[in-house]
């Protein structure tokens, strides 16, 4: 009999709704693997942008809050697929950013069965992003790119929600707790549609 295909979690939410910090715990807990796509991009640019035009842009893009290329991503995502072929499952943190990625993420490698959408106040990731930004602060974690990051989630996620929502594939988690009662939810909605 053949295999068959290994689930995809989407999990997406505003800048510091903890996707990656549930992404972490999902693919720790189920054995899936995972593909944040932030991390990804960063990592390339940290090795590239110094001699690759295409990705000095992109750092800065990355810098000001606003959003890589689609093609670029997308090419970074199949790639992370292709690679892991075997996977049990995929978690993908922070993807898609806007309606248009659904659409192609769905044309090139599927539907996903699941998105979770953290949802969290405004009040809230100010302050989880603030709060990092003193300790270990990424290039996008200034106050200028925490605004544009805010504006450029709030301008697309509906279109997102709505589009999943009508396929029933949405769930929204309060994620204005704490990260442990907000796994505790994940892992029930998980185990519900996948075990
Ligand atoms: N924290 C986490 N959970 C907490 C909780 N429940 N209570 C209190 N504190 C909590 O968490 C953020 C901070 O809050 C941490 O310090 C954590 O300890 C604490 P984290 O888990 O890092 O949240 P996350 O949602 O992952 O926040 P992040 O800052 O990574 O979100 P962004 O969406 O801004 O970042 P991402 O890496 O996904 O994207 C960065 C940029 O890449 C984008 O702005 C864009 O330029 C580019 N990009 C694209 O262009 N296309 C893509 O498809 C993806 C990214
Ligand atoms: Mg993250």
């Amino acid at each position: 009999p053949s295999k068959s295909r290994p689930h995809i979690i989407f999990i997406i939410g505003g800048p510091g709704s903890g996707k990656g910090t549930q992404t972490a715990k999902i693919a720790t807990h189920y054995n899936f693997e995972c593909v944040s796509v932030g991390e990804i991009l960063r990592n390339r640019m940290l090795h590239h942008a110094s001699s690759d035009r295409k990705w000095e842009v992109i750092a800065q893009i990355i810098a000001n809050g606003e959003l890589a290329p689609q093609e670029t991503t997308i090419e970074e995502l199949k790639h992370q697929f292709i690679k892991k072929q075997d996977a049990k499952g995929f978690i993908v943190d922070g993807f898609p950013r806007e309606i248009a990625q659904a659409f192609t993420f769905e044309e090139q490698l599927g539907s996903p069965d699941l998105v979770i959408l953290l949802a969290c106040s405004n009040q809230q990731l100010r302050q989880r992003l603030e709060k990092r930004a003193t300790e270990h602060g990424r290039p996008d974690d200034n106050a200028h790119a925490i605004e544009k990051r805010l504006d450029t989630f709030k301008h697309n996620i509906a279109l997102i929600a709505k589009y999943y929502q009508e396929r029933d594939l949405i769930v929204r988690i309060d994620a204005d707790r704490d990260e442990d009662e907000i796994f505790r939810d994940i892992n029930a909605i998980v185990q519900k549609r996948f075990f």
